[in-house]
């Protein structure tokens, strides 16, 4: 290893707010000096219960991390907030609104409150999400916190970076319901029905009961029986029952070894996207260099050899250097 740590990264180690803030916005600028410093951090993290609170656009699940927020700080621990903005035509005004719905808790030294863009990538929750998330994990913060929005693969995305993922739904959907996608059925675990003081709301209780009676078992084996809670966010009902929930699952996990295994699951398909990334971008630099492959690029244009065939004779030949 070399030298001496990355000053920023010892004092948001120290838990100091500046110093992690400027450390989130390096890492989502990528600027180098936020990957020198998650050099230094990264010893650091696995502490944090990490938890992805993932619904429909307009479900309250800023609310909902209001009022979690709250109960967590009244449990005497320290919370770290990201509200991650999909950019999508939903959310005009998403930052100003997470801010302003938490912002009781602006001044609360224990609470952290981050929103991020998604910078637009399909599929969501960026890869600077996941580094915040690291970054709020060695500042000491006991829970971090992950608000994404349900479209897309966005949801999806965040099963794989929380130890808990909690699923709001809300009453009225009606049918729609129904279109909660498999994946996240198996996915979450816990499940929320917010705004259960609306009309419906024990319709929509009974039938995600339904669905969850269904459901198989979770992918990795886990027997985890998810809780299906009513919450009434803006009332704080239902709170205390939702952090007792994410309590018994984090101590679950424990138990299990999930809590080491989800993070570390994380940190791999990390890893070998960032391998993906590098080695395609080493060998194309390299590849542009060479004759060889100009000819086949002239010999794909001009038909004279298919795309896959041109790219399968080159593939074939990469080796990794023992
Ligand atoms: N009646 C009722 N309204 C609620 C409840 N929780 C949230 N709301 C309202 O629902 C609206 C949306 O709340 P948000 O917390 O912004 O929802 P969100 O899911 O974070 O929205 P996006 O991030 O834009 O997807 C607000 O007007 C809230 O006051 C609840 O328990 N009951
Ligand atoms: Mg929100």
């Amino acid at each position: 290893m070399s030298g001496a740590m990355q000053p920023l990264a010892a004092e948001a180690i120290a838990g100091k707010v500046a110093a992690g803030a400027r450390l989130i916005r390096w890492l989502e600028d990528g600027d180098p000096r936020g990957r020198a410093a998650l050099r230094d951090l990264y010893p650091h993290t696995g502490r944090a219960h990490l938890i992805g609170i993932t619904g429909p656009p307009g479900a309250g699940k800023s609310t909902l991390v209001d009022a979690l927020v709250a109960e967590e700080r009244q449990r005497g621990r320290r919370v770290g907030v990201i509200a991650v903005d999909p950019s999508s035509p939903f959310s005009g005004g998403a930052i100003l609104g997470d801010r302003l719905r938490m912002q009781r808790h602006a001044a609360d030294e224990g609470v952290f409150i981050r929103s991020m863009g998604s910078r637009g990538q399909l599929g969501g929750l960026s890869r600077a999400t996941f580094d915040a998330v690291l970054v709020l994990d060695a500042m000491g913060y006991d829970r971090v916190i992950v608000e994404t929005m349900g479209v897309g693969q966005d949801e999806l995305d965040i099963v794989g970076l929380a130890h808990s993922t909690v699923i709001v739904n809300v009453p009225g959907l009606g049918d729609e319901i129904q279109a909660i996608k498999a994946g996240l059925m198996e996915a979450g675990d816990i499940f929320v029905v917010n705004k259960a003081d609306r009309d419906g709301a024990d319709q929509t209780l009974r039938q995600l009961e339904l669905m969850l009676h269904l459901r198989t078992r979770h992918p990795s084996g886990d027997d985890w029986q998810p809780p299906l809670l009513a919450v009434v966010s803006t009332r704080g009902e239902g709170i205390a029952a939702l952090v007792d929930a994410l309590d018994h699952h984090a101590s679950h996990l424990h138990d299990s070894g999930g809590f080491e295994a989800r993070l570390g699951s994380r940190s791999h398909h990390l890893f070998l996207g960032l391998l993906r990334d590098g080695a395609a971008r080493r060998l194309m630099e390299q590849a542009l260099d060479q004759p060889e492959i100009a000819a086949l690029v002239e010999a794909v244009r001009s038909r004279r050899i298919d795309p896959y065939s041109a790219a399968d004779t080159l593939v074939a030949r990469i080796h990794l250097q023992p």
